[in-house]
């Protein structure tokens, strides 16, 4: 009796642990499954990007020689739900057990992990594809009082010998984030984007996620999502020819028009396995080292997959589950209802949520400084400002956005993915973008009609929570500031905050209630 090997949506790499000395002769599963599409309505390119490239990674298995069973949404006997559907197909071939890498949510880690000694019993086995496992992150985080994504990165800079020369760092200092804030200016040139090709395997699966997820956010009409690996490496090369030495100077920009300026586009490539983190960096060194992307622009990059994309991923497997319900600000408010239509005034989230809602993307800055400081200043609550991020983004999966949005963004975990909130005010959206010069608002009130909201709300969220902040060594000179305002001025902005609040319009969830 065999193993039936169950390849997940994100597991699609042939190096996958659960592939590696596989049997001859055992099957291979891949599940499109309903649940999976619709635990939060996620976007549409996003469920058709994992259908398309689910089925396309199907056939790569099949050309390797591998036994290949393949659900799909629309067979008659699909159970619509990952772990029954693998435990009929397990049946249905005689195998004695399941075997899959950890999956890249606890939900289904649970789900799983409480089948383990089912009749039909569960194998659980580490997922490699990544630097580092969640036990290295705890041994590295064990007896520290302080967890800093700083210390892990040095450390896994020396690990693994990227940008080193000898002991020492390349160019001499570990971090350049000095040099890589300048804003948009009007004179970039933002390299065009390579088209990806459909062919009949990719339309068919966007026409079948098109028929059944018809009311999910986005349009496909303009889907341009790598689905091979082939297609990944385009985009990467793209990367590395045309995006990469300039990633580093305007990783902090934000434009009213262009939505990815230099950033590379590469996360749900690696998300889901199409490409390696490893190989990923290494072709970013290699550009450094052939002298054609300055270290500034390389150092960012690679500080931003080999240093955060494994340090959330290692806070979220060492903090789970105890971590999604964190909420160490005490935050109630629903999330606003504009964040699904971009039906708002405020010219940078409409933007940042239109570009949302076109491309399925938007780039870090837009989401922690525009939508998820909106957020922050609003007081939303972590699940359901979670769930939007979760849904509308196609590189989102639950070990990624989780810290991120209730670490980074809502300052919940008590300081574990930022020793300070990233709060800020219309001046620094101002500052770093062209959007204002669009808006109805002005950057430079605080109060009246033309203030820009964002600077009433960051006085009001200082003061709403400064018993929990202002011992903060870094919020220190900003609550200086606002102890010295004189009462008239603080009861206007306050007063201008509220009465902005209780006009926000907000729902329930997204046309459907949400599951979490
Ligand atoms: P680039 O700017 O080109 O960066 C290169 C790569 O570095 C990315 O592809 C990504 O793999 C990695 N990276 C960059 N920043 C982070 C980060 N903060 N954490 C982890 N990896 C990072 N990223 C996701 O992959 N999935 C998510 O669900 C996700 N949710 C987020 C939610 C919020 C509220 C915030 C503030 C950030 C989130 N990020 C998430 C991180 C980051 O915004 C995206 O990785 C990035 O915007 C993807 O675009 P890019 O590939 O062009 O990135
Ligand atoms: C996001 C997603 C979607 C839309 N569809 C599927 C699917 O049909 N089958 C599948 O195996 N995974 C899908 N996923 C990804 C899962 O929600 C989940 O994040 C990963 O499987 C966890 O490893
Ligand atoms: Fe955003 Fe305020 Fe600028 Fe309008 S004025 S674009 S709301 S920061």
């Amino acid at each position: 009796s065999m193993p039936l090997l169950l390849v997940l949506g994100d597991q699609l790499s042939l190096s996958l642990a659960t592939l590696r000395d596989a049997p001859t002769g055992a099957v291979v599963a891949l599940c499109e499954v309903a649940e999976e599409a619709r635990y939060v309505p996620h976007h549409i390119h996003k469920v058709g990007l994992f259908m398309a490239a689910m089925r396309h990674f199907a056939q790569a298995l099949r050309d390797k020689g591998y036994k290949v069973h393949y659900s799909r949404i629309d067979d008659a006997d699909n159970t619509q739900s990952l772990v029954t559907e693998a435990e009929r197909i397990a049946a249905q071939y005689g195998c004695n057990e399941v075997r899959v890498a950890r999956p890249g949510e606890w939900r289904l880690w649970e789900a799983m992990q409480q089948r383990q000694k089912a009749a039909l019993p569960w194998r659980m086995i580490e997922d490699d594809r990544f630097f580092t496992s969640p036990d290295d992150f705890a041994n590295w985080a064990k007896g520290r009082k302080q967890l800093r994504l700083e210390y892990f990165y040095r450390e896994q800079r020396k690990r693994t010998g990227l940008l080193m020369e000898g002991d020492a760092p390349a160019g001499g200092k570990w971090n350049f984030d000095h040099d890589n804030r300048e804003p948009i200016e009007a004179t970039l040139n933002f390299p065009s984007l390579p088209t990806h090709h459909q062919d009949a395997v990719t339309q068919e699966a966007l026409n079948d996620a098109k028929r059944h997820f018809s009311e999910h956010m986005g349009s496909l009409d303009n889907f341009n999502l790598p689905v091979t690996r082939k297609q990944a490496l385009v985009d990467l090369n793209h990367f590395l020819d045309q995006g990469l030495a300039d990633f580093g100077r305007y990783q902090d920009a934000i434009s009213d028009t262009e939505p990815f300026l230099y950033h590379s586009r590469l996360s749900a490539a690696l998300n889901i396995g199409l490409l390696t983190p490893q190989e990923v960096c290494e072709a970013a060194e290699q550009q450094y080292l052939a002298g054609h992307a300055p270290i500034n622009a390389v150092e960012g990059f690679i500080r931003q997959i080999l240093g955060w994309r494994e340090y959330v991923r290692g806070l979220y497997w060492t903090q789970m589950p105890g971590y999604k319900r964190e909420n160490r600000l005490g935050f109630e408010r629903e999330l606003p209802a504009f964040y699904w239509d971009g039906n708002t005034d405020m010219r940078c989230l409409q933007r940042a949520i239109q570009m949302t809602i076109d491309n399925s993307y938007a780039h870090h800055i837009q989401r922690l400084m525009v939508t998820g400081n909106f957020a922050l200043l609003c007081g939303v609550k972590p699940e359901a400002l979670c769930d939007w991020y979760l849904a509308v983004y196609a590189d989102a999966c639950e070990w990624v956005e989780l810290p991120n949005t209730l670490g980074m963004v809502l300052h919940a975990d008590g300081g574990l993915m930022g020793s300070k909130p990233y709060c800020a005010s219309g001046k620094y959206i101002d500052k770093m973008s062209d959007h204002c010069q669009h808006c109805r608002y002005s950057p430079k009130q605080v109060t009246g009609p033309k203030a820009c909201p964002f600077n009433s709300l960051y006085w009001h969220f200082l003061e709403t929570n400064a018993e929990q902040l202002n011992r903060n060594p870094r919020m220190k000179l900003i609550y200086g500031s606002l102890s010295r305002m004189k009462d008239e001025k603080r009861d206007a902005m306050r007063q201008q905050a509220e009465q902005f609040l209780a006009s926000l319009p907000t729902i329930q969830g997204y046309g459907q209630p949400l599951h979490t």
